[in-house]
């Protein structure tokens, strides 16, 4: 039975966290996701969309995912991977080193991201989609006010 563990966000569930969690699960038997709190975000400077609870509904709704526990700090993935029995740490590569003082605990790996996607892009496509409807509304506004003008 090899365990396995990762942490992130997963806000705005994408491509590029199903790929990296798939490819987790494929390298044991048990997959373990440690997804930030909203706390925990805040420190990390990030604002999310969903709150933890559907973030941490959203995952373990995966059938890829066995487990699903808050990450509330930087410092615990020592004690989970104690707690857990942990074979396998494993990350996504914008991490590349971040966590090798793990490797005396368990074994480490980062893999490579998947490209082209991430929340943050996601967000500001879905930015755009409202300010772009605001314009059409706006100019659909000002037409109906020259009408109206036009009539005075
Ligand atoms: N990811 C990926 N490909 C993408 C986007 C994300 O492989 N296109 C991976 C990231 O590398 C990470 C995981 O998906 O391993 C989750 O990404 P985030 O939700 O952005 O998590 P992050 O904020 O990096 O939190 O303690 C570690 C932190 O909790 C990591």
């Amino acid at each position: 039975m090899k365990t396995i563990i990762t942490y992130g966000t997963f806000d705005l569930l994408h491509v590029g966290h199903v790929n990296l969690l798939e490819r987790l699960r494929a390298l044991g038997d048990k997959l373990i996701v440690g997804v930030s709190t909203d706390e925990f975000n805040l420190l990390k400077g990030k604002q999310c969309i969903y709150g933890y609870a559907e973030r941490a509904r959203i995952v373990g709704a995966l059938g890829c995912v066995d487990l699903v526990i808050p990450e509330n700090n930087w410092s615990q993935k020592s004690g989970d991977i104690k707690k857990y029995n942990i074979d396998l740490f494993g990350i996504g590569a914008d991490w590349q080193g971040k966590f090798d003082e793990l490797q005396t605990l368990c074994e480490v790996i980062y893999l490579p991201r998947t490209p082209s996607i991430s929340t943050t892009s996601l967000k500001k496509a879905l930015s755009q989609i409202d300010s772009e409807a605001i314009q059409k509304i706006k100019q659909g506004l000002d037409g109906v006010l020259d009408i109206v003008k036009a009539l005075e």
